[in-house]
């Protein structure tokens, strides 16, 4: 339902690439466009206003020199900001009441109430095991009832009949009573809706809240609707005290901003999602997964977690404070490098979940720094003598010969390592002296192709994401 909120949100981040880090210049004008594509998805301003403000100190502190690259690591600060934004709770309906527990659905009209009606009553009967009662005090639009009464055949569940002399507040007291006599877990009533908020609306619906106590009072909304959805989620909350959102039409192609809006504007969390219009096709809402759409950037986030969740820190720290106090980069340093690299997931891995325009860059880039390269210069190191690790100025031709066989490689593999291994000890050393900041960030760009160029995400990152320095 995102289409045009992605496309706008990957422009503007398409403009840090390349970028070597965020600045107030760079970052102004990505939030620029940050701001309108929200505003075009129909976000309400206050919503976007306060997005922009709790992005743009995240985009400029701390976390931004911890980077991979600094549009991934934007991504990742959008991508938790739409989740706050949507609120981190998530769909989780509360059930703790005296049965039956009634769950009250209001909204504007053809928002999906009675559809969504029934997409719960299903919901929790398959997976709460609950016995669902459903009842409309619809009377204004004759087929309403019979609507209702329809679904709840189609998914057995329970139906009151309505009875249309009465009125809806008769008739909502009348359906609790016989929900309760039937003994049903949950009784859900769907509610009229009205084309504008009215006040007479309001006052029904607050008038069968008062008469049956709702222990839930969910407001429906279309998420294809605009700044009307707005008003109405601000109406129906100070009229109901909400105490939740169920977003639907969310499979359409809309442009998304009452999903984004209306959890800032109310207050209360989105518990589900619809996403078409049968009666199973209702989810839990899942705000990661939405924000994740929003985005659409493969799986970046993703990325970024992974990364920062395995880079050791304190391996790498314990790396700077030996290069600072002057002792040397040597080849256990390089292995332990190189294994951080693996356990990433290696290269293919990384790739796979970049999206499709930034892996095709990356892969020509990555061509030389394959996955079976990291695992034979690990083994090569590996069969050295700690001593060698150590001292490989002393690893001479039969040590060559002898190392290559335990690694099952050729001398010339281990001629290549040792050199890479030089140029590498050499930018090291240059670096020791001037303290580890931006230090792996420069080997990205000065490393032969074998150690550093390689790394994905390209823009001088080099694997000082993975690697020692950049987090230290
Ligand atoms: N694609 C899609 N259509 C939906 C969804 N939910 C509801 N609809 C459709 O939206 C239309 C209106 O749904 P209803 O459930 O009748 O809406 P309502 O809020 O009860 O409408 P009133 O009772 O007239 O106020 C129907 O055609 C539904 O099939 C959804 O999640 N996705
Ligand atoms: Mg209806």
């Amino acid at each position: 339902m995102f289409d045009k909120l992605t496309e706008r949100l990957s422009g503007a981040v398409d403009a840090l690439r390349g970028r070597g880090r965020l600045t107030d210049d760079n970052i102004a004008d990505t939030l620029r466009q940050v701001r309108m594509a929200l505003l075009e998805a129909d976000v309400a301003l206050p919503v976007v206003k306060s997005f922009i403000e709790a992005v743009k100190p995240r985009a400029l502190g701390a976390e931004v020199q911890k980077s991979l690259t600094p549009g991934q690591v934007f991504v990742k600060i959008l991508h938790e900001e739409l989740v706050q934004v949507m609120g981190p709770e998530g769909g989780r309906l509360d059930l703790r009441a005296v049965s039956p527990v009634v769950l009250l659905l209001a909204g504007l009209q053809g928002a999906g109430k009675t559809t969504t009606a029934a997409k719960l009553a299903k919901w929790l009967q398959d997976t709460q095991k609950k016995r669902v009662a459903l009842a409309s005090t619809d009377i204004y639009r004759p087929a309403a009832v019979t609507q209702l009464e329809r679904l709840a055949q189609q998914i057995e569940a329970g139906f009151i009949p309505t009875d249309l002399t009465a009125s809806p507040v008769e008739i909502a007291r009348q359906a609790l009573a016989a929900a309760r006599q039937g003994m049903y877990d949950v009784l859900i009533i769907d509610t009229a809706g009205r084309l504008h908020v009215d006040g007479e609306m309001m006052a029904e619906v607050q008038a069968i809240d008062a008469a049956v106590g709702a222990h839930q009072r969910l407001f429906v909304v279309d998420s294809m609707a605009g700044q009307d959805a707005i008003n109405a989620a601000r109406a129906f909350n100070e009229a109901l005290d909400l105490t939740g959102v169920i977003l639907t039409k969310a499979d359409g192609d809309a442009r998304g901003g009452a999903a984004l809006s209306v959890r800032h504007i109310t207050g209360k969390p989105i518990l589900f999602v619809g996403m078409g219009e049968k009666v199973d096709a209702l989810q839990p809402f899942q705000p990661e997964r939405i924000a994740g759409r929003i985005l659409g950037m493969g799986d970046v986030v993703a990325l970024v977690e992974q990364v920062q969740a395995q880079v050791d820190h304190e391996k790498a720290a314990a790396l700077a404070q030996k290069l600072q106090k002057g002792q040397g980069f040597d080849l256990s340093d390089l292995r332990e490098q190189l294994t951080q690299l693996q356990n990433m997931g290696g290269i293919a891995s990384l790739m796979d979940k970049l999206p499709a325009q930034l892996s095709r860059q990356a892969g020509a880039a990555a061509g030389n720094f394959d996955e079976q390269q990291l695992r034979r210069q690990v083994a090569m190191i590996d069969s050295m003598t700690r001593r060698e690790r150590r001292r490989p100025d002393l690893i001479d031709g039969s040590r060559k010969r002898r190392i290559a066989a335990g690694s099952g490689t050729q001398v010339q593999d281990v001629n290549r390592l040792l050199k890479q291994f030089l140029q590498m000890q050499k930018v090291m050393k240059s670096f020791g002296k001037g303290g580890m900041k931006g230090m792996m960030r420069s080997l990205g760009g000065r490393l032969p192709g074998g150690f550093g160029g390689g790394f994905p995400g390209g823009s001088g990152g080099g694997m000082g994401g993975g690697g020692a320095g950049g987090r230290g």
